[in-house]
């Protein structure tokens, strides 16, 4: 069979295009741990007040040293804010909505999830430089959406 000469060059760039972008996925996924949620949770969001984990919000410290922070996200602030946890530990944060969905998303950092109502996000990520990191919502969710911040206090570990 004969492929012409540019046509097996173009067959090639093409073939390592692929391959490059293949490798994309594999580096970020791989070092810089971003892969899509695996999570599925379900939670009433018509009765989250009374809900014992979100119906109080906040964080709460675990035995083994790692905090899990509740977040109820809705139109058009996050509870708890500010948001505090230590430098260091395994922060897994719980997320859910009893409006619409919300995007919460730590700026500078690969914390970044989207919140549905019915539905717990989950994630953990450890943040390794103390100080304060804007929460953002990143999915339009309604005429004030571009008010709707948060902040996240990274605290140094108390030795
Ligand atoms: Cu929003």
């Amino acid at each position: 069979m004969n492929v012409e000469l540019y046509e097996r060059i173009w067959m090639w760039v093409a073939a390592g295009l692929l391959a490059l972008f293949l490798c994309a996925i594999f580096v970020s996924a791989g070092v810089n741990a971003i892969q899509p949620p695996s999570h599925v949770e379900t939670v009433d969001p018509t009765t989250l007040a009374t809900n014992p984990e979100f119906g109080t919000p906040g964080v709460k410290a675990q035995p083994d040293g790692s905090v899990v922070v509740s977040v109820v996200a809705q139109m058009f602030s996050f509870s708890p804010d500010p948001v505090e946890v230590p430098a260091n530990r395994p922060v897994t944060f719980r997320l859910t909505s009893p409006d619409v969905i919300h995007g919460f998303e730590v700026v500078g950092t690969n914390a970044n999830a989207m919140v549905i109502p019915g539905y717990v996000s989950q994630f953990t990520v450890t943040f390794k430089n103390p100080g304060e990191y804007l929460i953002g919502c990143n999915e339009y969710c309604g005429t004030m959406h571009h008010n709707m911040v948060g902040k996240l206090i990274v605290k140094k570990e108390s030795q």
